[in-house]
């Protein structure tokens, strides 16, 4: 359940958080396969209450009312459409899955595909789920029991969110019967929400059970599905990622927590040379990692202070480090603009998301960031793919924020995170030739439109990053965007 199966010469994950599949799937083509992207993470394809309460929130999508695909980002045939469409282009297709819970009991009693239920009484009968099918008896998990109390953090609900029993021989098999279906139309993998209010031993079960991946997708025969858990463990609670880590892999949130600190400013880059498991981090087939999710760049669920797209130097700089460097599988977080925590995706009146507007620079519109979008960032998925399978090597720092590395004879990245100019002869290991910066500019034609370096015999280069640069990185590489 740890090899995500990207198609060859692809890697990366991006979130597509709240996106509709129609556009997915035109993504997949017009930009993520053509530009090497490894998969997508998509929100929950499975319906959710509609909450007008709160103005149809983002966190609408995390309270099942039935495992019918149909939601605001679209209906079952349009999601088959969208998953072919984008193996297709050599783009996966990651699910996450809400198989803790149900609905809480919000005012609004309709889901995004006209089902009902009786929240106080258990009852969702679009599944059908009835009052035994979840644990019991009935209490609420409170900020205690992380610390003391693992049976309550599994058994008990979470923000008060219906906390389905999967020991239950017949909820295993609804789950799995969804997440099959799923898999049958061409997915590659989960994401566990809230793995951590589940035991481990449940999830075995039903993990076991999934089907191996569509081989009319292009899947090898006999591939598991990759699955990551979402358990957030920064080290003083009663559970730890380690009881998830022998099922699947986990999602890393010291990670972020780490890069956001030194990026910020925080901590000094040279500290990075060790980056990996030396800094308490899951073993590198453990780790799904990033430097924000869709929860802690608003302030929901995790702790620390995490970057996201609103600092952009520093977000850039940590998103092209955690890039650059070979530990752990990385996700980048690809957001819609929003000021208020709770507020979903760019709508109209009745409720439906308004696509983004693609714009002649590449950049997205319509209250999309797209940070996928941003030179900085998917030019940093390419040097990802050029450099795979290779290591650090000929690691330079200044003694504080100024660093650099070699990825093998591939690629080669510089940061300068100090308040001075980074201005140095450095050794690229890249064969000598003149290259174009990924990270100022472009190659356009035989010319750059950003910076340019020239590569010596002895495969050093003159490397300049100024303080006030846009960027505080310099990213040159063996590959077709980069050598002239
Ligand atoms: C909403 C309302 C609530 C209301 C509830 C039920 O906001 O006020 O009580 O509905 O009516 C998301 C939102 C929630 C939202 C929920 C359902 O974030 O606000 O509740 O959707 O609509 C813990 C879990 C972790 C979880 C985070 C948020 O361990 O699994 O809390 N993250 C996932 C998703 C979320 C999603 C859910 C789970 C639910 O990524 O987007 O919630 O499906 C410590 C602990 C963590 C703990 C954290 C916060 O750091 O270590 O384990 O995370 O505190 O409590
Ligand atoms: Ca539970």
């Amino acid at each position: 359940y740890k090899n995500p199966y990207y198609a060859p010469g692809h890697s990366t994950m991006v979130h597509l958080f709240e996106w509709k599949w129609d556009d997915i799937a035109d993504e997949c083509e017009r930009f993520l396969g053509p530009r090497g992207f490894g998969g997508i993470q998509i929100s929950p394809p499975n319906e959710n209450v509609i909450i007008w309460q709160y103005n149809r929130p983002w966190w609408e999508r995390y309270q099942p009312i039935s495992y019918k695909l149909v939601t605001r980002s679209g209906d079952e045939q349009q999601f088959a459409s969208m998953v072919r469409r984008c193996n297709d282009a050599g783009v996966r297709i990651y699910v996450d899955a809400v198989i803790n819970h149900m609905t809480g009991e919000p005012r609004d009693n309709i889901g995004t595909g006209g089902s009902t239920a009786d929240f106080r009484q258990w009852s969702y009968p679009a599944v059908p789920y009835t009052a035994q099918d979840f644990n019991w008896p009935h209490c609420v998990i409170d900020g205690w029991d992380y610390g003391c109390c693992p049976d309550k953090v599994r058994n008990c609900e979470l923000v008060g969110l219906k906390d389905l029993n999967q020991r239950s021989e017949y909820v295993r098999f609804m789950i799995v019967g969804f997440m099959n279906k799923l898999i049958d139309l061409g997915v590659a993998g989960f994401r566990i929400d809230a793995a951590k209010h589940m035991w481990p031993e449940d999830l075995q079960v039903i993990y076991d059970r999934l089907h191996n991946l569509n081989t009319d997708h292009g899947f090898p025969s006999g591939a598991r599905p990759y699955i990551y858990q979402e358990v957030i463990d920064f080290g003083n609670e009663a559970i730890s990622r380690d009881e998830y880590t022998g099922l699947a892999a986990v999602t890393e949130f010291k990670f972020g927590l780490e890069l956001s600190r030194a990026f910020a400013g925080g901590n000094q880059l040279r500290w990075l040379n060790t980056w990996g498991p030396i800094w308490g981090l899951l073993a590198h087939e453990d780790a799904l990692t990033f430097i924000d999710n869709h929860d802690n760049q608003r302030g929901h669920g995790g702790g620390g202070v995490i970057l996201t797209y609103k600092q952009a130097k520093q977000y850039k700089g940590a998103t092209a480090f955690m890039l650059a460097h070979p530990y752990g599988e990385p996700q980048i977080m690809s957001s819609f603009d929003f000021t208020d925590s709770e507020a979903g995706p760019p709508m109209d009146s009745n409720g439906n998301i308004i696509s983004p507007a693609i714009n002649s620079d590449n950049t997205c519109g319509n209250g999309w960031v797209c940070e996928h979008r941003w030179r900085q960032i998917y030019s940093m998925v390419a040097f990802r793919n050029v450099a795979a399978g290779t290591n650090v090597n000929d690691w330079w720092d200044n003694g504080s924020n100024q660093i650099a590395f070699c990825r093998g004879g591939q690629a080669f990245i510089a940061f300068n995170n100090d308040n001075w100019d980074l201005n140095q002869n450095l050794q690229t290991c890249l064969p000598a030739g003149a290259y174009c910066d990924v990270i100022s500019g472009s190659k356009s034609g035989n010319s750059c439109t950003g910076k340019s370096v020239t590569v010596g015999n002895d495969g050093r280069a003159q490397i300049y990053v100024g303080s006030h640069e846009v960027d505080m990185m310099l990213a040159i590489h063996r590959g077709d965007e980069s050598r002239l």
